[in-house]
């Protein structure tokens, strides 16, 4: 029994990869020809912990192996991105083409599963596709229970970091077209899968995956707003959090410098695009969290004005050092990251130099380069002027309130109070 995974991303490598390791035969396929190569010379192509290990023994062992284009197989996984197009609405050309590229090497029995977040309805389209260009096949939306394809939705809900636990870990909700699709796509999962399988209908599992991420933006931007109100009313918002969360029914989250990401920054947006009129807190939460890195900035401006009006220093001989680019602590992606967002519209507002520090990378993104001066932590404690707390990163927590007490300090992350 074959399984191919298209898109070999983030979510996609991973899930090839489990499956590998069981000792499936497992054909990856996408349309990036270095991530395929690398692939098939037992190495990886992003950052993901023990992602590697897993990768190299299935590739050696003879399990997993990577190519451009789809060939037969009894079991498909769809993960390709599902961007925005316009104004926040979804963007589904990577599922049509994946689906394009698959009808025709499908055959009876075939299952195919989509993991990629998805408006709801979008597996429904899925299946139509895959119906217009094979109309010797029968499919679940004609055919129900006797359908010669199975069609599902299972969404993925790994954190990056933890991906190769939570994969085999976290429950999984499985939405097939039919019971049937349920019951054949669980089968699969259960191949790797020590979590549960909570079987549902595509719709449903569809939303579910969007309400996930939603629930967690709404929760953050709650404690955004309150960081806002907090340093309106010269309290302290973590002091507060952490009483308010001695309550036995309250879980207030942390206050940061915006959300990042490619999905809790993102998703809500597709609950939005398809219900505009009954998505209102969704939509604020999103724009509470948007707005946190402008807000951020006018508490750097005031920082460097106190320090221009203590020092008698003009504006260019100011320096302001960021802590962090990622969009969260310890890890080195830099996709959609506010605090990436926040030192490039320092560095252009400022006539000062800014210097950056983030120890897990060793050099500048393009957006930045030339603009900033990527430095250690020691040299910015040395030679800045006012510190920017962005990410709470293991290192920038240790530093002592002595080699502090010197600066003017905006801290997003309150590590520093
Ligand atoms: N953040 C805060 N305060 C907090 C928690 C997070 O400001 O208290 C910020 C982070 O700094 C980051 C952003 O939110 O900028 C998102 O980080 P995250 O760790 O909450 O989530 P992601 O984007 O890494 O992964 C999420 C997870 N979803 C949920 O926890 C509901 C993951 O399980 C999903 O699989 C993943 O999105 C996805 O692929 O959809």
């Amino acid at each position: 029994n074959t399984i191919s995974v298209i898109g070999l991303g983030y979510i996609g490598l991973p899930t090839a990869a489990a499956f590998a390791s069981r000792q499936k035969q497992v054909i990856g396929v996408d349309i990036n020809q270095h991530a395929v190569d690398t692939i098939n010379r037992g190495q990886i192509h992003i950052v993901e912990p023990d992602l590697d290990k897993v990768v190299k023994a299935a590739v050696e062992g003879g399990y997993l192996r990577a190519s451009t284009t789809p060939v037969e197989a009894d079991a498909w996984l769809i993960a390709v991105p599902t961007p925005f197009k316009g104004d926040h609405e979804p963007d589904m050309v990577y599922v049509e083409a994946a689906a394009k590229s698959i009808a025709p090497v499908l055959k009876k029995g075939a299952l195919v599963i989509l993991e990629s977040t998805s408006p709801v309805g979008a597996t429904e389209q899925m299946a139509q596709w895959l119906a217009e260009m094979r109309p010797d096949l029968s499919f679940p939306q004609q055919a129900g229970e006797q359908a010669d394809i199975n069609i599902a939705y299972c969404p993925e809900r790994v954190l990056p970091g933890q991906v190769m636990v939570e994969l085999i870990k976290n429950d999984r909700v499985i939405g097939g077209m039919t019971p049937v699709c349920s019951a054949r796509a669980s089968e699969l999962y259960k191949i790797f899968l020590e979590g549960e399988c909570v079987v549902t209908n595509s719709r449903t599992a569809e939303m579910c995956k969007l309400t996930e991420n939603s629930f967690r933006d709404v929760n953050i931007a709650f404690a955004n707003e309150l960081s806002l109100i907090c340093a309106d009313q010269g309290i302290n918002v973590w002091e507060l959090i952490r009483l308010a969360n001695r309550h036995p029914r309250v879980n207030i989250l942390q206050p940061g410098p915006g959300v990042g990401g490619h999905c809790i920054a993102v998703d809500p947006w597709f609950i939005v695009a398809q219900n505009p009129e009954q998505a209102r807190l969704i939509r604020t939460a999103r724009e509470v969290n948007d707005h946190k890195p402008q807000w951020v900035i006018n508490q750097v401006k005031a920082a460097v004005a106190d320090c221009l009006t203590a020092s008698g220093k003009r504006a260019s001989e100011v320096k302001i050092a960021c802590f962090g680019l990622a969009f969260k602590p310890n890890i080195d992606d830099l996709r959609e990251s506010p605090a990436m967002e926040i030192a490039r519209l320092i560095a252009e507002w400022h006539s000062g130099e800014t210097l950056v520090v983030e120890p897990n990378i060793h050099t500048l993104p393009k957006k930045l380069d030339g603009h900033c001066t990527l430095v250690d932590t020691q040299q910015a404690l040395n030679d800045a002027d006012v510190l920017v707390m962005l990410v709470d990163h293991h290192e920038f927590k240790t530093i002592s309130g002595d080699s502090l007490s010197q600066h003017y300090i905006v801290d997003t992350k309150g590590v520093w109070h």
